[in-house]
């Protein structure tokens, strides 16, 4: 899309969006000021630079990386970073209350945050070497640098134990083949933290950089969700890479899946803001709509929706705050963020779909963002662990049995 058009659309569309958010149990006063202050700063900047522009992004399927340098300046990427390393120390609930905002307006955009900050900046941060945080870091932080995160290949999704990615040694060097698909910000990114066995075939991770020969990340076109986000293939064909961009840090699965602790841990918090969107809208419409010669929100049929809809985010919202209180003590287990990404990606689809009937045929419609929230809802039940796969961890948890053997 041309800046110009940007440019009118920001203008355009400038004050349109009176968002103002469900705290029906009073949250917010489990809250800081300093927490506030700073979800209500993301929600201004959602205000008057995503949502001005997401409809028309999402239509044209094109991702608006003009935002990424506002998204470093906001201090959305890695959060929970040192400041030394360009982060701003934030605790769990402040990340999460970004991840609500961000979501609000679009699940993509939160997706480009959540990859950035918790799936490339946290393994670097948490496994990189010294010289890697200090290359890489303060860039992603200040979005000169987008991030990618390869664990899922063709034939290895929801097992990415059985990933056939590998590399050799040669030297001071790896050589690394083999593919990694359906990777958000891939077709852009400037480094990607990808998950490759070595020849002893462990898990390892390594910092990929654009230019290295060898290295491409074709787009993945045609998508009906996630419209706004670019999402693409990363392919190794005998990449040469200096033995300095392995994480030194870790080896095995665990490596990968301990980042995705964090990434399910603001989705939980994501979602919210989807859901409080769709439901905010549901809510206006409800009482503007007149039919049989009064508001459609007199209906008790429709008052049925919106009163499950509200209960639902408020349970979710609890879910995310105790959440994020067990995250900042380090005491989180990795069944209780399952429960809370599955519970809230699945509220969140159901008050999408239920909100997208209240607004009858124009529901469907990109004037407004409850149909662009659920198409994008369902990637966000698929990505970060599918539906079932969670389910089947909190299982695991609940009989002490793991179906996954
Ligand atoms: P399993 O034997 O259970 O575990 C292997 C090792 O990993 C440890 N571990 C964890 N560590 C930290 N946090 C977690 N959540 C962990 N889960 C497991 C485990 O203790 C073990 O350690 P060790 O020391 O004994 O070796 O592994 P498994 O092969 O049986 O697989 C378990 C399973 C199925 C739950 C796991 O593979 C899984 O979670 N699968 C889902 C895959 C997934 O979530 N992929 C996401 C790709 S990234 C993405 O989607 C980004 S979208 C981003 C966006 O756009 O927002
Ligand atoms: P599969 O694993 O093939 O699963 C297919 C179906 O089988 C699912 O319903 C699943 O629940 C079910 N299933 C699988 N195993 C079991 C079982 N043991 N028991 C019961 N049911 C089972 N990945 C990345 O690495 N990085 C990214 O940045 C990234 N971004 C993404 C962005 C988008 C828009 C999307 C859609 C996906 C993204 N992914 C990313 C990939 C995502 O993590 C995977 O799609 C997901 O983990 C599922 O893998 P799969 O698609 O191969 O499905």
């Amino acid at each position: 899309m041309e800046r110009s058009k940007l440019e009118q659309l920001w203008q355009s569309n400038l004050n349109r969006d009176t968002f103002t958010g469900c705290d029906f149990y009073s949250i917010d006063d489990l809250l800081t000021e300093e927490h506030l202050q700073i979800r209500d700063s993301v929600r201004t900047w959602v205000k008057n630079r995503v949502s001005p522009i997401i409809n028309d992004c999402a239509q044209e399927s094109y991702f608006p990386k003009e935002l990424l340098p506002e998204m470093g300046n906001l201090g959305v990427f890695g959060p929970h970073v040192p400041t030394k390393y360009g982060g701003s120390d934030a605790d769990y609930l402040t990340y999460g209350l970004m991840m609500q905002e961000i979501e609000r307006g679009d699940s993509g955009i939160r997706s480009t945050a959540s990859v950035q900050g918790s799936l490339v900046m946290h393994p670097i941060h948490l496994y990189g070497s010294e010289e890697q945080k200090q290359k890489f870091l303060p860039k992603l932080a200040n979005g000169t640098y987008l991030g990618a995160f390869g664990l899922t290949e063709p034939d290895h999704g929801s097992n990415p134990n059985g990933m056939q990615t590998h590399f050799t040694e040669d030297g001071d060097f790896i050589v690394l083949n083999g593919s990694k698909t359906w990777i958000s910000n891939a077709p852009l990114a400037d480094i990607a933290i990808v998950w490759a066995k070595n020849p002893e075939g462990k898990v390892q991770g390594v910092i990929v950089e654009r230019g290295m020969e060898g290295f491409t990340t074709p787009e993945i076109q045609n998508k009906w969700s996630l419209r706004a986000s670019a999402t693409g293939e990363l392919v190794f064909n005998d990449v040469r890479i200096p033995k300095t961009n392995i994480l030194p840090g870790v080896i095995g699965l665990k490596g990968p899946l301990s980042c995705l602790n964090s990434a399910r841990y603001g989705i939980c918090w994501g979602v919210i803001g989807a859901a409080m969107d769709c439901f905010e809208t549901a809510k206006k419409y409800a009482l503007e709509r007149l039919q049989f010669g009064k508001p459609i929100a007199s209906f008790q049929l429709q008052q049925k929706k919106l009163s499950e809809a509200l209960t639902e985010i408020t349970k979710a919202q609890l879910m995310a705050w105790r959440l994020g209180v067990l995250m900042n003590e380090g005491k989180a287990t990795p069944a209780q963020i399952s429960m809370a990404k599955r519970n809230n990606v699945e509220i969140a689809l159901n008050v999408a779909r239920e909100c997208r009937q209240i607004l009858g045929g124009n529901g469907i419609s990109g004037d407004y963002s409850i149909m662009r929230h659920m198409a994008n809802l369902e990637s966000v039940i698929t990505y970060e662990g599918t539906h079932d796969i969670h389910l089947l961890i909190l299982g695991m948890e609940i009989t002490g049995i793991n179906a996954f053997e």
